[in-house]
């Protein structure tokens, strides 16, 4: 049995939690994941602020155990989700995109354990002084918006800076990589792209295909010329944005205007040419669809068999 500080803190049986991925995390694969026994979350950028709350309520109707909301701080409604996750009592706030203190009292206050992705040490320090209970650890390896540093070496290097538990995220979708977060000194563990592909999510059925299709080398970055570096499957769409890029004649707001909507447009409608398919480096070992609930027992059990046999690399 894997269990951590993040196990206690948050009142769950498994270390295990399911990222909260813009205009996909809804309440069906949240409440799944927490029914069996990991943190399951909502994310925040969705059609509008009042869906944002039903699915709140949607997911404390489904599930009695924790769950989170995402809340991407560069989203124009990241004042209002603020605000809703106070009256809803939502138990977990996750933040991504950059720094949650203006919030901080008022969450701390109505008893919201707050939970921020950080890209590197000195960041998981200011989050810590300002009263984070954990932090997520993403490497550059994840899906979506990402930072500079990989997760092997971001992992141990926040560990060393902060003194409350580190949630390893990028490049995770199986024991494998859960053992070796934890050999890191990760406490537990945040997946996207392993739950892209479980029945519970709703993405369209292009992107599940592409998903499956996908192959390490398959995902690239773009956005960087836009100090926003988005990793995303390689696609027309991505490989068009990163031409763009590298073309002098195009402005930030040109290839910013061809970028609006891309996600939305991936996940609703499967949008073969303007789709922007998010998916992070491990999605070569991603192949199959499976139930929330197998994904997270199969996660735990084969890192317990892995660890339980780490001694055989000791010469007796
Ligand atoms: O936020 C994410 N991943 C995301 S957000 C997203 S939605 C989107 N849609 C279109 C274009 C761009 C994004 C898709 N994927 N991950 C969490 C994350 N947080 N990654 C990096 C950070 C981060 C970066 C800087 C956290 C804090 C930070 O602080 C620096 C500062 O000074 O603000």
């Amino acid at each position: 049995m894997i269990k951590t500080r993040i196990n206690t803190l948050l009142g769950i049986d498994y270390p295990v939690f399911q990222g909260g991925m813009a205009w996909i995390s809804e309440s069906r694969l949240a409440s799944a994941v927490s029914n069996a026994g990991g943190l399951g979350q909502i994310s925040s950028i969705n059609a509008s602020v009042d869906v944002v709350r039903q699915e709140i309520r949607n997911c404390k109707a489904s599930t009695s155990r924790p769950f989170g909301v995402n809340i991407m701080l560069m989203n124009p409604n990241a004042d209002d989700i603020a605000q809703i996750v106070i009256e809803e009592k939502v138990p977990v706030v996750t933040t991504g995109a950059g720094m949650p203190g203006k919030y901080m009292n008022d969450w701390l206050k109505a008893g919201i354990k707050v939970i921020p992705v950080v890209p590197s040490s000195a960041i998981a320090k200011r989050m810590e002084n300002m009263g984070a209970c954990a932090v997520i650890a993403e490497g550059g390896e994840s899906g979506g918006h990402i930072g500079e540093i990989n997760t092997m070496a971001l992992v141990p290097q926040v560990c060393d800076a902060v003194s409350i538990p580190v949630i390893a995220a990028g490049g995770i979708a199986d024991g494998r990589g859960f053992a070796a977060v934890l050999m890191l000194g990760a406490e537990g563990v945040q997946c996207g792209t392993r739950f892209l592909l479980s029945s519970e999510c709703i993405i369209h059925e292009n992107y599940k295909n592409k998903l499956i299709a996908a192959h390490d080398s398959d995902t690239i970055v773009t956005g960087k010329s836009l100090g926003h570096p988005v990793r995303s499957l390689k696609t027309p769409f991505s490989k068009k944005f990163a031409e763009m890029e590298k073309d002098p004649t195009f402005t930030a707001k040109d290839i910013m205007d061809f970028g609006t909507g891309s996600l939305r447009k991936a996940v609703l409608e499967g949008d073969q040419l303007m789709g922007s398919y998010m998916a992070g480096q491990c999605v070569g070992m991603v192949n199959e669809i499976l139930p929330a609930k197998q994904i997270i027992e199969d996660l735990v059990r084969s890192a317990e068999l892995l660890l339980s046999n780490t001694n055989k690399w000791m010469e007796k």
